[in-house]
């Protein structure tokens, strides 16, 4: 799609009183739509569908493409992107923390967000997947391949912190969803991918006590299998002391507690 974009303009102050106050042109954006973030900076979309954002540094590009961005006053940021589907585009949210975008739903034509971050779209409403269901699966145990019986629920509705998504799945009766063997990694691998295809998704391991010492959550055992994705962990950043499996790639990866992303229980 390759619309005719044009310049972004700010109105200016009064420089006198009883003058004219004049639109002036911030800078030649080829901007298809303008939202301003909650620090007051302009983020624009441009006539390639491209994202970008004002900076201290000047304009960042964000990336991903939408045809539309939508900032809340709590710093809750959403886009449309820019696939037209029957009655509208996709929905994503952004997690600025991991820089990525997760889509919430489908089918809006138009979207803004409220100062609690609450979004509304003008769309659809028997397409909308917001907010999205949890995904619950199980499989019985599979004794010729050692595996155990599991039940999973691939939580896809809102990313947490490590510890809050620790808590959510023991407020459950469960725990982070966790993995002994390869046969019982491919079941999760599969069935999340099923859910939301190729997703950081937080599991119960930890290094949180000793550095380097991995265990389970569910019953404090030692990582013997852990699949670590290559040159993982490396405790990078400072501190990752919790396990992300990244179903892409079936491995898993130290990272920082505190970021937030998609669990399994
Ligand atoms: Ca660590
Ligand atoms: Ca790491």
């Amino acid at each position: 799609m390759m619309n005719k974009g044009y310049n972004l303009k700010f109105r200016g102050e009064k420089v006198k009183s009883g003058s004219n106050v004049e639109w002036k042109t911030f800078e030649n954006m080829e901007a298809t739509s303008v939202t301003v973030d909650n620090e007051g900076n302009p983020w624009i979309t441009n006539n390639k569908n491209e994202i970008w954002a004002w900076t201290n540094e000047g304009w960042k590009r964000v990336q991903g493409i939408a045809s539309k961005v939508a900032i809340g006053a709590d710093g809750s940021i959403f886009a449309l992107d820019d696939k037209l589907i029957g009655d509208g585009y996709g929905i994503w949210k952004y997690d600025s923390k991991n820089q990525k975008w997760h889509k919430v739903g489908e089918g809006a034509k138009d979207i803004a967000v409220g100062d609690d971050g609450k979004p509304y779209i003008i769309g659809a409403t028997d397409k909308l997947l917001w907010p999205e269901k949890a995904c619950p699966g199980s499989w019985s145990d599979d004794s010729s391949s050692g595996s155990r019986r599991m039940q999973i629920t691939v939580h896809i509705e809102e990313p947490k912190s490590w510890d809050d998504a620790h808590a959510f799945c023991q407020a459950q009766g469960g725990n982070l969803a966790t993995f002994r063997s390869q046969t019982e990694l491919d079941k999760l691998t599969n069935y999340a991918n099923k859910c939301i295809a190729d997703e950081f998704f937080w599991v119960g391991a930890n290094d949180k006590e000793r550095e380097g010492k991995w265990s389970w959550t569910d019953d404090k055992s030692t990582l013997d299998f852990a699949s670590w994705a290559e040159e993982e962990p490396n405790n990078d950043d400072p501190g990752e002391h919790c396990g992300g499996l990244y179903t892409e790639e079936g491995a898993m990866y130290d990272q920082v507690c505190d970021a937030e992303l998609f669990f399994m229980c």
